[in-house]
């Protein structure tokens, strides 16, 4: 059985207080920014200090006791990996990185030799967009007036071109939305093409599973880090096809890849060694594992479920105030937890101000690193704002107020993420809040 409280207990961060306007005595946080980062529970924080303190040591160099320990709880963390995404450890490697945004540049540097372009839906994050428009020519795949993709325009699109990869988000940073993607995978394969799934977000929320390589289902490569997922900041994978990061150039040549090195030549090792130039977050790496098992003992189902009815509850409740607007599909079974919203004739900016100040609610407002998606949900005329930063103005353009939820978020939290949202509906706020410095917001 799922018990938030038992859950809350073993994440230190839930006991931290604040000061709040108006209240005499500091309040615990209420932390809605699980989408940005989320917290290491003791059971992993343990793990990680235990490392540092009992093995800590460089891995794959020396053969003393602690490397070869150290080497050897490196070398699990694929296992773990692949085991909690359901990957073939035959056909597949794990790329260790140090965060999403390298995992998914590294997928776009291993497709780089394939011929064809990308196709990268409106919804991504700008680290599964920009690093494939940098890599070669892409097309973008629309999106509908609820935010979700737009299938038919992905299928077209898939005809009219010859593509290679689609790159898509697992669960939207901005709206939650998830794509099906077992549709999209065969779609993808149907036209010979591959499929990069960002999971930054989808990872410690809802169950992945790649499927066999042969499965027309397969999700080709996967990217997803630990500061997501309940591990410290610093860690994170590529999971892909071997034979493909075998072949690829080398990421990063340097220390750790190579198996022979003359004055003029360098013979590469294969992957994930290829690819992870120069000393990795060991410890980061150790963690991580540790916060998938951690995740797994929970129960990915039980976990999906409890956020689940929480971010029904947000929805709901928040799309009941008058002048509030929630951004994307309101179905709760399409997306998870990362509920973003505007409130008529308040910066986005000073509602999280607002939401921090007067209540130690944590939230995240702007734009979530997914710009083209945010300019389409909030119908914002990009060309405009384009022109007025490159004529030097100093300006903040519209955003959203993202709260997302997490494993230890309770009903009690939620609900008071919706009074608060009230009372600045109503322009109902005590303090004086301010746009940053220079700044003038669109509205
Ligand atoms: N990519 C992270 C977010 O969506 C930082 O907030």
């Amino acid at each position: 059985m799922f018990d938030v409280e038992a859950i809350r207990s073993l994440f230190p961060i839930t006991a931290q207080r604040f000061p709040i306007l108006g209240k005499s005595e500091p309040e615990p946080v209420i932390y809605f920014d699980h989408g940005a980062s989320t917290h290491p529970p003791q059971p992993v924080l343990d793990i990680y200090v235990n490392f540092l303190q009992h093995s800590y040591s460089n891995i794959h160099r020396a053969s003393h006791y602690l490397s070869q320990i150290a080497t050897e709880q490196f070398e699990h963390v694929t296992t773990e990996i692949l085991s909690f995404i359901g990957g073939d450890a035959d056909a597949n490697t794990v790329i260790k990185t140090n965060n999403t945004t390298s995992a998914l540049d590294l997928a776009a540097h291993i497709m780089s030799s394939v011929q064809g372009i990308t196709l990268v839906t409106l919804l991504e994050h700008h680290s599964n967009d920009l690093p494939h428009r940098r890599r070669g020519e892409i097309a973008h795949v629309e999106i509908l007036s609820d935010g979700t993709i737009d299938y038919g325009d992905l299928e077209l699109k898939l005809q009219a071109h010859q593509v290679k990869l689609v790159a898509l988000t697992g669960a939207s940073n901005t709206t939650g939305f998830m794509p099906d993607l077992d549709r999209v995978a065969r779609l993808a394969h149907a036209y010979g093409a591959r499929i990069l799934v960002d999971a930054a977000q989808l990872l410690a929320h809802k169950k992945i599973d790649v499927k066999p390589n042969d499965d027309p289902a397969h999700i080709d490569f996967l990217a997803a880090a630990g500061h997501k997922a309940y591990a410290p900041f610093g860690s994170a994978f590529l999971f892909g096809p071997k034979d493909m990061c075998n072949s690829a150039p080398p990421y990063i040549p340097g220390g750790g890849t190579v198996v022979f090195v003359t004055d003029s030549d360098a013979l590469y090792m294969r992957s994930p060694d290829r690819h992870e130039g120069g000393t990795p977050n060991i410890a980061g790496a150790v963690a991580l594992a540790a916060s998938l098992n951690f995740l797994e003992g929970i129960g990915m189902e039980n976990i999906r479920a409890h956020e689940r009815e929480l971010t029904e509850r947000a929805i709901a409740g928040l799309s009941n105030i008058d002048g509030i607007r929630v951004l994307g599909h309101p179905d709760p079974s399409l997306r998870l937890g990362v509920i973003s919203f505007v409130v008529e004739g308040v910066p986005d900016v000073i509602v999280s101000q607002i939401l921090n100040a007067e209540a130690a609610i944590a939230t995240r407002s702007g734009c979530f690193c997914a710009q083209p998606y945010i300019q389409r949900l909030l119908a914002l005329n990009a060309d405009e704002i384009r022109g007025r930063f490159l004529a030097g103005e100093i300006i903040q353009p519209e955003g959203a107020v993202r709260a997302t939820i997490g494993i230890f978020n309770t009903e009690s939290e939620v609900d008071e993420l919706i009074r608060m949202a009230g009372v600045i509906g109503e322009h109902g706020w005590k303090g004086t809040y301010r746009m940053p410095s220079g700044c003038s917001a669109f509205i």
